[in-house]
């Protein structure tokens, strides 16, 4: 598929998103959702890390795009919240941690598809906000659960009722993002930590996410004992074997994903 709004590009082991419609912002049309949705379903296979992007330097995604739904009815309301929320679904589970490499405004949907990535690292400029309910709505691409996880709901209620945006420091100082960083150092940054993951062994790091997100949603004995599965499963890959052996003999690990 020849994609109109978004850039693919593989770096070795990482792949990199932009998201690309400088006109609106960046702001997400159901064209580059579906754009968004056809590159995740088609990742390289060799990707280990995601980064997703806004370009240019001042907007990561400036939301859902206001002029697609400001006639839309309710059943079309509907699809495409979930058109959008499917997406970023699919985001979040996918075997391989996924960056957002956040550099300038991340809002509504913006600050939604940044929070369905693994990890949040945004530029000094960035601002996070859910301004929805200033234009009518609610957010739509699973931005009340999401921002509840990450904040806590106190903090998520405040932002959502009073669609108050809050720049980078803040959205450090209460965990939304990991680190903050001048605009041209982001890339480099996100990359940095792209590779480092990358150097780890990838069936690890799949099953480390997966019971990251899996016991939110769990109580105490079935998260740890999803743990314990997929503990022990570590133990049938060739991987385990070769970061112990390597550690035993004092040199570095290649691992295969194997
Ligand atoms: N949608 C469409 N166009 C947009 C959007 C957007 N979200 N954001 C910016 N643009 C456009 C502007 O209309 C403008 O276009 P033009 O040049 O043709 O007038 C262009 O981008 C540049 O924007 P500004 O001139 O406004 O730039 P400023 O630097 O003055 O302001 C802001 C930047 C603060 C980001 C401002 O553009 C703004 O407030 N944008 C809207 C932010 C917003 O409200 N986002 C949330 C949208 S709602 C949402 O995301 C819901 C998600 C769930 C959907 C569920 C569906 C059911």
């Amino acid at each position: 598929m020849e994609y109109s709004f978004l850039k693919v590009e593989t770096q070795g082991a990482v792949a990199v998103f932009t998201i690309s419609a400088p006109k609106s912002l960046n702001a997400l049309n159901s064209t580059i959702l579906r754009e968004l949705d056809d590159a995740v379903d088609n990742l390289d296979d060799a990707a280990r890390v995601l980064i997703i992007t806004g370009d240019g330097e001042k907007s990561f995604v400036a939301g859902a795009d206001i002029s697609e739904m400001a006639h839309l009815n309710e059943q079309e309301g509907y699809e495409f919240g979930k058109l959008g929320a499917g997406v970023f679904r699919k985001i979040e589970l996918l075997p391989i941690p996924v960056i957002a490499a956040v550099n300038g405004f991340a809002l509504g949907g913006g600050c939604e598809l940044a929070m369905a990535c693994d990890i949040r690292i945004a530029s000094d400029n960035a601002k996070f906000g859910q301004p929805e309910v200033g234009l009518g709505i609610i957010p739509g691409f699973s931005g009340t659960y999401r921002l509840a996880k990450l904040v806590g709901q106190g903090f998520a209620k405040e932002m959502i009722y009073t669609g108050r945006a809050i720049r980078a420091d803040e959205a450090l100082r209460v965990g939304l993002v990991n680190a903050v960083y001048a605009q041209g150092e982001l890339m480099g940054r996100a990359m940095e930590m792209a590779q480092r993951i990358v150097a780890n062994a990838p069936i690890a790091i799949s099953f480390a996410k997966k019971c990251i997100n899996e016991s939110y949603d769990l109580g105490a004995d079935e998260a740890i004992e999803l743990e314990n599965e997929k503990f022990g499963q570590c133990f049938n890959t060739a991987d385990q074997k070769e970061g112990m052996d390597a550690f035993l003999k004092k040199r570095k690990p290649a691992f295969t994903g194997n």
